[in-house]
C-alpha cells in the first residue's frame, strides 16, 4: 500500500470519532499522495506520521460566574500542531459546537495555510465550547479572563500567538490580552487582532474578506475574467463575509444575496452593506433588511446556494456547502467558488466543482489573508512600528497574488493544472516538510 494512504488509514483508526479532523486529513493526504510517495526519504524519516500528530494538545477547565451568580464551566482547547517554520499561530473559536475534532481540523489546515503565506508562522488553533451570543460584556470578560488564566502559561510572542475566529473579535481579544499582560507581566504581541491603540494592525479586520477577493480576482484574471459585472452570492455576514461583500462591490461585482443560518437576503439591486452592518452590529434579524430596502426579499430557511450566480463565496463555517448545494450552484451557472471560511465545502461538493470545471480556490489559500495580516501585526509589534492602512493592504494584495501563483504552479507541476486543492496542499506542505527534515526527528 502507498505510504501516504497507510498513514491516512492509521489516522482514521487512531481518531475514529473525529469526523472533521478525518475529513481535513483525507483531503490533504489524498492530495499529497503522489508527491510524498515519490520521495522515499519522507517515509524513512517517519515524516507523515509526525506531521499528522499534534506536537501538543492542551484541554482545560474554564470556570466563570454568570450575571445571576451561578458557576459555569466550559472546556478550553489549544492544539499546538506544528512549529517547524515558526511559532504556533492560529485563532481561537468560541462556539457551542467546538470540540477536539474541530480544533484539530482547524489547526491542521492552519499549518498549510500559514506556510502558504510565506511568513514564519507555525500552525495552531484553540477555543472553547462557550457561546458569547446573548452574554453580557461582563460575562464575556469573566470567561476570557478565566480562559487566559490557564492559557497564558502555554503562549508567548515567541511560542504561540492566538487570534480571533468565530465568536472571538476585538472585544474578546482585548480582554484576553489584558489578562495575559497582567499574569505574564509582559507587554508583547502575544495576540493578534488587537485594538489599534495597543498594538493592533490597521487592515487586520478587513484582511480575510479583502484577501479572499484579491485571490479570486487574480485567479479569474489568469483565466481572462474579472469580478467586474459578475453576480456574486456570499454566505455569512460576520467579519469575513461582510468584508468580502465590500471588496467585491469595490471591484464592480453585483452582490445580490447574503445568507446565514436563518435564511437569505435577496437584493437584486445589490446588497446595501450599511443596512446589513446595522443589523449585525446589534445582532438583529436578517428579516429586518427589507424594512430599509422594501424591494428586497428575505427568504427564511433558504440556503443562499439556491440563488443563481456566477461567483459563490462561502464565508460562514465548515461543511455549509454540500454535494446537493454544489450541484444546484453548477446547474444555475456558477463558474467560480472562493472559500472564505475554513473547509466550507464538503469533500463531495469539491468533487462536483472539479468535475464541472468550476474555478475553485480552497480556504487554506483563499482565506489566508487574515493570518497573513496577523503576521504583519507581529512584525509591527516586534519592531515597535505602526504601518499605514495602505501599506498593510498593499502587502496583503501582494501576498494573496503570490499565493495564487504558488498554488497554480504547484498544481501544474503535479500534473493537474487548475486543481488548486492539490496545488495548495503540496505548496503548503513542501516548506513545512523540508523544515521538519532539516530539524531531525523531533
Ligand atoms: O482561520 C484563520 O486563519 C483565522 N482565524 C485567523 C488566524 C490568525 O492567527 O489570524
Amino acid at each position: 500500500m502507498s505510504y501516504t494512504l497507510s498513514v491516512l488509514e492509521q489516522l482514521k483508526e487512531n481518531n475514529a470519532r473525529q469526523t472533521e479532523f478525518i475529513q481535513a486529513a483525507t483531503e490533504i493526504l489524498t492530495s499529497l499522495k503522489d508527491y510524498v510517495d515519490a520521495r522515499p526519504q519522507y517515509e524513512a524519516a517517519g515524516l507523515l506520521e509526525r506531521f499528522v500528530e499534534p506536537e501538543r494538545q492542551i484541554v482545560f477547565r474554564v470556570p466563570w460566574i454568570d450575571d445571576a451568580g451561578k458557576v459555569r464551566v466550559n472546556r478550553g482547547y489549544r492544539v499546538q500542531f506544528n512549529s517547524a517554520i515558526g511559532p504556533y499561530k492560529g485563532g481561537l473559536r468560541f462556539h457551542p459546537s467546538v470540540n477536539l475534532s474541530i480544533i484539530k481540523f482547524l489547526a491542521l489546515e492552519q499549518i498549510l495555510k500559514n506556510s502558504l503565506t510565506g511568513q514564519a508562522i507555525g500552525g495552531g488553533k484553540g477555543g472553547a465550547d462557550f457561546n458569547p451570543m446573548g452574554k453580557s460584556d461582563r460575562e464575556v470578560m469573566a470567561f476570557c479572563q478565566s480562559f487566559v488564566s490557564e492559557l497564558f502559561r502555554h503562549i508567548s510572542h515567541m511560542t504561540d500567538v492566538p487570534a480571533g475566529d468565530i465568536g472571538v473579535g476585538a472585544r474578546e481579544v482585548g480582554y484576553m490580552f489584558g489578562q495575559y499582560k497582567r499574569l505574564a507581566n509582559s507587554f508583547e504581541g502575544v495576540f493578534t487582532g488587537k485594538g489599534i491603540n495597543y498594538g493592533g494592525s490597521l487592515a487586520r479586520t478587513e484582511a480575510t474578506g479583502y484577501g479572499l477577493v484579491y485571490l479570486v480576482e487574480e485567479m479569474m484574471r489568469q483565466h481572462d475574467q474579472s469580478l467586474a459585472g459578475k453576480t456574486v452570492i456570499v454566505s455569512g455576514a460576520g467579519n469575513v463575509g461582510s468584508h468580502a461583500v465590500e471588496k467585491a462591490q469595490q471591484l464592480g461585482a453585483n452582490v445580490i444575496a447574503v445568507g446565514e443560518y436563518t435564511g437569505t437576503i435577496l437584493d437584486n439591486q445589490g446588497i446595501d452593506l450599511a443596512v446589513l452592518r446595522e443589523i449585525t452590529a446589534r445582532r438583529g434579524d436578517f428579516a429586518d433588511y427589507v424594512n430599509a430596502r422594501p424591494h428586497a426579499e428575505f427568504l427564511p430557511g433558504t440556503k443562499v446556494w439556491t440563488v443563481p450566480c456566477e461567483i459563490a463565496l462561502p464565508c460562514a463555517t465548515q461543511n455549509e456547502l454540500d454535494e446537493d448545494d454544489a450541484k444546484t450552484l453548477v446547474a444555475n451557472g456558477c463558474t467560480t467558488v472562493g472559500e472564505g471560511a475554513n473547509m466550507p465545502a464538503t469533500l463531495e461538493a469539491t468533487e462536483v466543482f472539479r468535475h464541472n470545471g468550476v474555478l475553485f480556490a480552497p480556504g487554506k489559500a483563499a482565506n489566508a489573508g487574515g493570518v497573513a495580516t496577523s503576521a504583519l501585526e507581529m512584525s509591527q509589534n516586534s519592531s515597535r512600528m505602526a504601518w499605514s492602512f495602505d501599506k498593510v493592504d498593499d502587502k496583503l494584495k501582494n501576498i494573496m497574488t503570490g499565493i495564487y501563483h504558488n498554488i497554480s504552479t504547484a498544481a501544474d507541476e503535479a500534473g493537474c493544472p487548475g486543481n488548486y486543492v492539490v496545488g495548495a496542499n503540496i505548496a503548503g506542505f513542501k516548506k513545512v516538510a523540508d523544515a521538519m527534515m532539516a530539524q531531525g526527528i523531533v
